[in-house]
């Protein structure tokens, strides 16, 4: 489409002449062309899903359609590209062949300990007006928790004496286990398999005191 519109008027001159057979006229013509203006910068709208899986074959998180209200090449646009959020190259900008259709794909498998805020990804499209108008936008990727991690003790061994005269519930040594996952994944308890004489406790990432459930003599 042309960037410009042309309208054409025709002028006519008389002069006064005395009389009307002795008057006289001249006509011109007047070209106006009208060259558009990039106005509007384009309008990004985004159908994300509610989450990502951690290590989950996703292939395509969200369908973004960019739109610009401006006519003819102003109105075409350019790109869509992710700018900022991403600096691990976890995600690429994919165009689906639909005039302003683009997907945002997974490249590869997302890490929910790695990113555990998940990612603001800030999509940027710019049109092929003159001058170029871009927009901006941020998308949020929430990874969903899988259990990928097991607990994690503080130490491989703990050495402790303990009298042989301790009182019940005297503490032995303080114990702590983490789990990297979140939320249930990552809430752990203890047991002592080889021993029925100290008791269990239930971890959620914090110091447990190991203590005399039993007499040791
Ligand atoms: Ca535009
Ligand atoms: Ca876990
Ligand atoms: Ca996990």
């Amino acid at each position: 489409m042309s960037e410009q519109t042309q309208h054409e008027l025709t002028v006519v001159a008389r002069d006064r002449g005395v009389q009307d057979a002795h008057a006289h006229a001249s006509s011109a013509k007047v070209r106006v062309r009208v060259q558009r203006v990039n106005l509007h910068a384009p309008e990004i709208y985004v159908r994300p899903l509610p989450e990502i899986i951690e290590h989950a074959h996703g292939d395509i998180y969200a369908i973004v359609r960019v739109v610009d209200r401006d006519r003819g090449l102003h109105g075409q646009i350019r790109d869509l590209e992710i700018v900022d959020g991403d600096p691990d190259g976890h995600f690429r900008v994919v165009a689906t062949g639909n005039p302003g259709e683009y997907n945002i794909a997974v490249l590869h498998l997302l890490d929910r300990e790695a990113a555990p805020q998940g990612y603001n990804l800030t999509l940027r499209a710019s049109d092929r007006g003159t001058p170029m108008h871009s927009a901006y936008r941020v998308v949020t990727v929430r990874l969903a928790d899988l259990n990928d991690n097991p607990p994690v003790f503080d130490r491989e061994v703990y050495d402790v004496q303990v009298s042989e005269t301790a009182p019940v519930n005297t503490p032995i040594t303080r114990i702590k286990v983490t789990d990297a996952d979140a939320g249930k994944n990552a809430q752990c308890t203890t047991d002592y398999p080889q021993t029925s004489r100290c008791g269990t406790g239930h971890l959620h990432g914090l110091p447990t005191d190991l203590l005399v459930c039993g007499g040791f003599k």
